[in-house]
């Protein structure tokens, strides 16, 4: 074993409710808002495979852990649907998905995978979306209640828990870019939600405290993107500076840090744009900081100075900052047209410990998603050898991270199994295990193989 990992590490992988239980219309779920979207504008999505079906997984789950046993798990990061647990968002609690999600936690314990929960992956409510989302208050105060009754109903088995998935995600779906409902393209909004998104994230923290769940730690999930400058010169080094601001400091920071860093605050001030802000706010960020961050890393940010200045009476965006840049000769995945850089696994994991105190932390995803699987299909089996070296790739760098003290404990790969996603339902894959839509019939490819020998040699 050339590389080896600390003892206890965590091998696993991820996944969120919308993207594999199915049944969305069943058990006694609630709509939210990729069930409305899906409904009113499928034409926007790839294929039109929609999230009601998905990855079957609310009738699969007990064939899914053994499988995730099989290939040597022994933890594995799944979503709580708001809008399953609490129909609405606010109100009643469904008994049915207690049920579903307490069976689910048991046979995990059962074949000793520990489980980690992580509670918001993009799924807002419908009907709170209509009272505005993460824009009102009143939906922060419906969010801290939701997370305070997981901690209350699921707390006596689960240690491991998550407030939040890229909750940046939303703000540049929905708020800036207009890949997500509801499709609103509006910086000062867009700035709103990611401040409310922290103080629910906080508030949240503040309830797990109250329920001292022995052992208990709570933390979020952020996708942080290095930002890589295109050269040396101060032009160039300052345009990179602000797009980490914008773009991983603005999470990582009130997080970590429990407070934003004066000169995003600056900047926003300066374009009129600072969110409205409520007495308490900066004691409740401040004292309710993260145990645990989880780290989902695909892709760098390269960036360059601003080429042509941007109109300065059209709307404020981050992007007046700066421009993306294409490195020469940089590698791609092609299909999802982002580059592949496995040493930003080490430069996120040395800024963590040289600027956020070494928190522990842990890869919460990574990985490859490829199109039309079927062609490397030998002996019945899909011969994912660019998954393998993508993942080893990775985990070289982050085995490097940690031999210089950095404090990683696990892995975990983006997907278990195949699974629907936001805007390209099917089209790119990426798990361990292929589903076939018209069977859910789950296969196992060659790097579920490799990585239960990676697993169970805790290295390679
Ligand atoms: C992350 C999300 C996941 C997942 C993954 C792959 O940003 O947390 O939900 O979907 O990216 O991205 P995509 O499905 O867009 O290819």
């Amino acid at each position: 074993i050339t590389y080896s990992f600390p003892k206890d590490f965590w091998w696993g992988s991820a996944t969120s409710a919308t993207q594999i239980e199915g049944a969305a219309n069943a058990g006694g779920k609630g709509k939210n808002i990729w069930d409305h979207w899906y409904e009113t504008e499928s034409n926007r999505f790839f294929e039109n495979v929609g999230p009601e079906t998905t990855s079957d997984f609310y009738h699969r789950y007990k064939e899914d852990i053994r499988r995730m046993k099989e290939i040597g798990h022994n933890t594995y990061r799944f979503s709580i649907s708001w809008s399953r647990l609490i129909p609405g968002g606010r109100g009643e609690i469904n008994p049915e998905a207690v049920t579903f999600y307490n069976n689910v936690i048991d046979e995990l314990l059962a074949h000793d995978i520990e489980p980690f929960i992580n509670l918001f992956h993009f799924d807002m409510p419908f009907e709170l979306q209509e009272e505005g989302g993460w824009e009102n208050r009143e939906v922060v105060e419906a969010y801290a209640r939701f997370a305070d009754e997981c901690f209350r109903l699921f707390g006596d088995c689960v240690t491991k828990w998550f407030t939040f998935n890229e909750p940046i995600v939303p703000v540049e779906g929905g708020y800036l870019y207009d890949f997500h409902y509801p499709n609103i393209v509006d910086a000062k909004r867009a700035f709103q939600v990611a401040y409310n998104t922290m103080i629910a994230h906080a508030k949240a923290v503040e309830a797990f405290r109250r329920h001292h769940i022995p052992d208990g730690i709570i933390g979020i999930i952020l996708n942080l993107t290095p930002s890589y400058p295109r050269s040396n010169n101060p032009a160039d080094l300052r345009a990179s500076q602000i797009a980490d601001l914008f773009f991983n400091r603005s999470f990582l920071d009130p997080a970590v840090l429990g407070e934003y860093p004066q000169e995003l605050i600056d900047i926003l001030k300066e374009h009129g744009h600072l969110p409205t802000v409520e007495k308490g706010d900066k004691k409740l960020l401040k004292t309710n900081t993260a145990d645990i961050l989880g780290v989902n890393y695909y892709q760098p940010r390269r960036v360059k100075a601003k080429e042509n200045m941007p109109n300065p009476y059209g709307p404020f965006m981050p992007d007046w900052f700066f421009d993306m840049y294409e490195m020469p000769g940089r590698k791609m995945n092609k299909y999802r047209g982002w580059e592949i850089y496995e040493k930003g696994v080490y430069d996120i994991m040395i800024n963590l410990k040289e600027n956020y105190g070494n928190i522990p932390s842990f890869i919460s995803e990574n990985g490859m998603g490829v199109q039309n699987e079927e062609r490397f299909i030998e002996n019945g089996e899909i011969q994912d050898d660019y998954r393998i070296e993508f993942i080893r790739e990775h985990l070289k760098w982050l085995h490097q991270a940690i031999e210089e003290g950095c404090n990683a404990k696990g892995y975990h790969l983006w997907s278990f199994m195949d699974n629907w996603s936001w805007m390209n339902a099917y089209k790119n894959r990426y798990g361990f295990f292929s589903v076939n839509l018209e069977t859910q019939e789950r296969t196992a490819k060659k790097s579920a193989y490799w990585i239960k020998a990676v697993s169970d040699n805790n290295g390679f």
